[in-house]
Parts: C-alpha cells; sequence; structure tokens
C-alpha cells in the first residue's frame, strides 16, 4: 500500500506572548499547541483510518462518517494556518493598512466606501455569527476584484471558489478566557493585529499560492501511524 501524507503543526511567526495585550499569552498558547494541535493529530489518524478502510471494505456508510471526520480536522488545519499569518504584533507595519496594503484598501474602498467601512462591515458580519465558527473576507477565486465578506460554520473551510484574504477565528476559545462575553471588544480589537502585509499578498497571488504546502506544515517524510 502506498503512503498517507501526514500533516504537521506549523510554527507561529511570532512568539507566544507577541500579540499581547490584543490576545493573552494564555490564549495564544493553548489555542495553538492545544486546539491547532489535535485538529492536526486527528485529522492524520482519520485519514490513515481512512485510506486503509477504503483499500479493505466496501461499507460505504463507514467511508462516509469518517469523511466528516476528515472534514472537520482538516478544515481546522487549514482555516487556523492561515488565521496565524494573518496575525503580527501590535504597533508594527505590518499592522498598518494603508502603509502596507495599499492595493487592497483602495479595492476595498471601492466596495465598502472606504477602509473604515469595510471594517465596521466585517465586524458586524464577525457579531452576527452564531454559533461556532469564522469570519472571512475573501475574493472570488477566478477575479480577484469581486472582494465579499462571508462565515463559514464549525471548522469549514472557504469553498473552494473563493480565495481567503483575512480570517478571524470566532470560536469562543479564540477569545472567551480574555474577552469573556465581550465578543464585541475582541472584535474590534483584532484590528490591532491584523497582518494587513499578508492580506495583500494574498489579494495579489492565485489561489495555489495561498495553499502552499509550507501552510500545512506537509511532512515530506510520508507514512506513519
Ligand atoms: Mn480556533
Amino acid at each position: 500500500m502506498d503512503s498517507v501524507k501526514t500533516y504537521s503543526l506549523p510554527s507561529l511567526p511570532y512568539d507566544y506572548n507577541a500579540l499581547e495585550p490584543i490576545i493573552s499569552t494564555e490564549i495564544m498558547t493553548l489555542h495553538h499547541s492545544k486546539h491547532h494541535a489535535t485538529y492536526v493529530k486527528n485529522l492524520n489518524a482519520a485519514l490513515a483510518k481512512l485510506f486503509g478502510q477504503i483499500a479493505s471494505s466496501s461499507a460505504l456508510v463507514d467511508h462516509t462518517a469518517l469523511l466528516q471526520v476528515v472534514k472537520f480536522n482538516a478544515g481546522g488545519h487549514i482555516n487556523h494556518s492561515l488565521f496565524w499569518q494573518n496575525l503580527a504584533p501590535p504597533n508594527t507595519a505590518a499592522t498598518d493598512a494603508r502603509a502596507t496594503a495599499p492595493e487592497l484598501v483602495n479595492a476595498l474602498a471601492g466596495r465598502y466606501k472606504s477602509l473604515e467601512g469595510f471594517r465596521q462591515a466585517f465586524q458586524a458580519s464577525m457579531l452576527s455569527l452564531q454559533g461556532s465558527g469564522w469570519c472571512w473576507l475573501v475574493s472570488d477565486a477566478a477575479d480577484a476584484n469581486h472582494l465579499d465578506i462571508i462565515q463559514t460554520r464549525d471548522q469549514d473551510p472557504v469553498p473552494i471558489h473563493y480565495k481567503p484574504l483575512l480570517g478571524i477565528d470566532m470560536w469562543e476559545h479564540a477569545y472567551y478566557l480574555q474577552y469573556r462575553n465581550n465578543k464585541a471588544d475582541y472584535a474590534a480589537r483584532i484590528w490591532e493585529v491584523v497582518n494587513w502585509e499578508v492580506v495583500e499578498s494574498r489579494y495579489k497571488v492565485g489561489l495555489k499560492e495561498v495553499y502552499t504546502e509550507e501552510l500545512w506544515g506537509l511532512s515530506r517524510d510520508g507514512p506513519h501511524m
């Protein structure tokens, strides 16, 4: 039997305390080393099991059940991998939208009247999300100039006909230890740690250049488990 590729937890591009005081060290540590790590572990286990099961059984109901597990954990891995790259320490060059992301800011002004208009629309979407999920600035995968704000439920990834530019985790584990029930405060302050350099670079490149193997921490040597 051929091998199943295994995914690994990507390193953060900054330290766990680097997003203070906007996102606490405790949240960042748990979120990355526990939550994200668990999605990766469960993804690898589900993929290995599915691979073996498909080769040895025709139990379609079992395959379908396992595919749901793959989808949830793969989505968790995809979304968090994108999310970490979307953040940067506050008061750094990367968090200055106008200086760092001139082309995108111009496009956002065309779509939402101004950068501030976009922020308000995005915040409204963050706060209207029910249950656990994600809020995204996306472009049409085939047309970078068609910008939109969408939500995905649970760990559903962005649909493939969209390109994710900016994704914000709206699960309670992303803010509750620090902001408690004050989701509006989290939604307002997250802008201080948005990495506009990355958002602008995703705006300019194709879908394949956003979803790179490096982003997934895809190991080269293959089979485990
Ligand atoms: Mn999360």
